[in-house]
């Protein structure tokens, strides 16, 4: 009996935990949930926003997770739009060597659009920038544009539980 009850108990916590959710609103793509969010603010508070959600803004390592960033951008937006959407990436530091914010580590994979990055020490935040195909670009920091959180799906199993 007592078997029978660890069995079901792992058999409920073993599924979830498999079943890592994103939380509603959120994309998931790969192991991670997504946030693209409907309103604007500076990159600071941009950032301090995902964290409140025990997330990041969007780190992206990798030209397939820059690909479907993209094409969920193209997808809210259409072709042509001026908004912009807040990375975790930034210069603020030293200029022109682009961390993620979040990690500490130096940015590996970047897909800047063309003449980007070209504001130097006025701008030191990394976005995708519709204006220019949602490729990235250097922005001034204080701008209010949009942003994408990030966070494991396991993490928001966690946070729902
Ligand atoms: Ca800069
Ligand atoms: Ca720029």
């Amino acid at each position: 009996m007592m078997k029978t009850s660890l069995l079901l108990l792992c058999l409920v916590v073993c599924f979830t935990q498999g079943e890592a959710q994103c939380r509603d609103g959120w994309l998931r793509f790969h192991d991670n949930c997504y946030l693209f969010s409907r309103d604007r603010a500076p990159w600071g508070d941009s950032a301090a926003v995902c964290n409140a959600f025990h997330s990041h803004l969007a780190i992206v390592e990798s030209a397939e997770e820059n690909a479907f960033l993209k094409s969920e951008l193209n997808h809210l937006h259409g072709g042509g739009s001026s908004a912009a959407y807040w990375l975790d990436g930034t210069d603020i530091e030293v200029e022109d060597i682009w961390r993620w914010t979040s990690t500490g580590d130096k940015i590996t994979y970047l897909n800047w659009a063309a003449n980007q990055p070209n504001n130097g020490h006025a701008s030191n935040c990394m976005c995708l920038y519709g204006g220019l195909s949602f490729n990235m670009a250097d922005e001034h920091c204080s701008t209010n544009y949009n942003y994408i959180c990030e966070m494991s799906a396991v993490d928001a199993s966690e946070v729902l539980g």
